[in-house]
Parts: C-alpha cells; sequence; structure tokens
C-alpha cells in the first residue's frame, strides 16, 4: 500500500500520467477499483496541497496533478452505469470555488450509482440560489476546498431560509474534511467525506432521517 502511494505520488510529481496510470492498474489487480479514489488519489493530493503549502511542490506540479487524476477518474468511474433509480431532485455545485476535482468524482460516481442529477459547475451563492429553486431542487450537493468558501453555505443556507425554499445541503470536501463540526456550523443538513457517503445520506433522506 504505502509503495502504490510512494509510486502513485511521484509519478504526479513527475507529471507522468503513463506511470499513474500504471500504478491505477496495479491496484486495480488486486483490489475494488473505485476505492483507488478515497484510498490513493484524495491522500496523495492532499499531500502534494500540503507540500504546495510548505513551498516544496510548484503549483504547475498541483494543477497537472489535479489534471492527471481527473482524467484517471473520467476513464475508471463511467464504465458501468447502473439503471437510473428514483430520488429526490440532486445538482451539485462548486460553491465559490474553482476546485473541481471532488465534485467531478462525486457527480461521476453518483451517475454509475443510477442517480440523475444536474451539474452546475462553479457558481457564487446568489446563482446557486436562483438556479436550485428555479430547478426545484431538494438536495443540493456543495463542493468545497477552500476554507473561505465553505463558509459561504452559511450564505447559502440563509438565502433558502429567507426564500422559505426547503433545500438540503450537504457538504463535502477538504474543509469539512478536516474540522468535523464545521458541516454544522455553516447550516448543512449533512457533510460527506467521500463520494461514497452522498449515497448513504440520500439513503437516510429518503428513510426519513433529519
Ligand atoms: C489540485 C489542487 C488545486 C488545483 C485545482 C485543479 C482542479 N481542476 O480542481 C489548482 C492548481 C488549480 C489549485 C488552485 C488553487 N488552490 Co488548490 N489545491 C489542490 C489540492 C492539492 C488537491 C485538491 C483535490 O483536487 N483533491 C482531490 C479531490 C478528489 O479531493 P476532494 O476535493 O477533497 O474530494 C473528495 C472528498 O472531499 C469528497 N467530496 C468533495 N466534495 C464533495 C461534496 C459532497 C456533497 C460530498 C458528499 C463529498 C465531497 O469526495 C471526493 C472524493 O472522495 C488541494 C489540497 C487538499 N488538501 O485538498 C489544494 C488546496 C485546496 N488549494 C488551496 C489553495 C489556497 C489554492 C489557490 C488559492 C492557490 C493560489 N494561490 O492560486 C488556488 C485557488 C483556485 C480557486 N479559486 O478555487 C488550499 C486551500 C487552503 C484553504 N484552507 O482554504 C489547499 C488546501 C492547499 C493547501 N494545503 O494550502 N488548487
Amino acid at each position: 500500500m504505502n509503495e502504490l502511494l510512494n509510486d502513485f505520488e511521484q509519478a504526479l510529481l513527475a507529471v507522468d500520467a503513463v506511470a499513474a496510470r500504471e500504478v491505477f492498474d496495479r491496484w486495480g489487480a488486486e483490489n475494488v477499483r473505485s476505492e483507488f479514489l478515497d484510498q490513493i488519489i484524495v491522500p496523495v493530493l492532499d499531500k502534494i496541497g500540503d507540500g504546495w503549502a510548505e513551498g516544496s511542490v510548484s503549483l504547475a506540479q498541483v494543477y497537472m496533478s489535479g489534471r492527471i487524476c481527473e482524467k484517471l477518474v473520467d476513464a475508471m468511474i463511467l464504465r458501468d452505469p447502473m439503471p437510473v433509480r428514483s430520488h429526490p431532485r440532486i445538482a451539485i455545485v462548486v460553491l465559490e470555488d474553482r476546485h473541481i476535482l471532488g465534485k467531478t468524482i462525486v457527480y461521476s460516481f453518483l451517475r454509475s450509482c443510477g442517480f440523475s442529477l444536474l451539474d452546475y459547475g462553479c457558481l457564487g451563492v446568489d446563482d446557486t440560489v436562483k438556479r436550485a429553486i428555479d430547478d426545484k431542487i431538494e438536495v443540493l450537493l456543495v463542493s468545497t476546498l477552500m476554507l473561505p468558501s465553505a463558509l459561504r453555505v452559511k450564505d447559502l443556507r440563509r438565502q433558502f431560509d429567507a426564500r422559505d425554499a426547503d433545500v438540503k445541503i450537504v457538504v463535502g470536501g477538504a474543509p469539512f474534511r478536516f474540522d468535523e463540526t464545521l458541516w454544522k456550523e455553516v447550516g448543512a443538513y449533512a457533510m460527506g467525506r467521500t463520494a461514497f457517503d452522498a449515497v448513504s445520506v440520500f439513503a437516510g433522506i429518503e428513510g426519513g432521517a433529519s
């Protein structure tokens, strides 16, 4: 496991997409392929992000690491989608942020599990509120990677409440993984650490949990 993590990190830092793919294939020979996301991609990108914050990794390396992972995720997730199932009206957005990889993974993963959802891309608070109300969204998945963006979820909640819009906000992304209570502070309905968590949140909503 450590060897795979290390080899994947070295492949990303060297901007070597072929070597990154080779690590993914090695993983897939013995493990559940979709677990590559949370077991390898997320921790390695976290580490690369820390390296950037400390000054040992360049922004270009961070950027290219994200691009290589995006391509890998696209290739692995959308292969065998399940039939569409019935569920609340769902949309996903990257709020006040440009870090799209987590959103892309959650979106693709949910679609591959048979959920049909709208993808709003990257939007600010006002546009998100307008679109969610126009589309009669019942569950809004919000991905943020920067703390200031995560804190804007409070404004989102306030604006929905001011319009009497019963939209359940489910949050995810690094700030919520780093601070386990932040989702409550910003008024979210729930938080997911991984793409898989979103599915259990929906199960709770359909089962009447609140
Ligand atoms: C790649 C990256 C970039 C890339 C983004 C490429 C892209 N197309 O997305 C680039 C180079 C462009 C970039 C730019 C910047 N970045 Co940056 N970046 C990262 C890095 C290294 C990895 C992020 C990532 O893609 N992770 C992999 C994905 C798959 O993980 P994830 O998003 O967490 O998603 C998983 C879960 O969280 C969950 N999930 C995510 N969303 C949701 C939503 C729901 C509903 C659910 C259920 C689950 C869920 O599911 C996913 C899969 O399991 C992080 C480090 C980190 N620790 O996160 C820094 C990081 C987020 N960046 C940071 C910063 C500061 C910046 C810049 C401001 C740098 C600059 N000075 O320009 C800009 C800002 C861009 C902007 N306006 O948004 C900081 C944020 C610090 C903070 N506290 O706010 C971090 C934490 C780095 C650091 N250690 O300082 N960045």
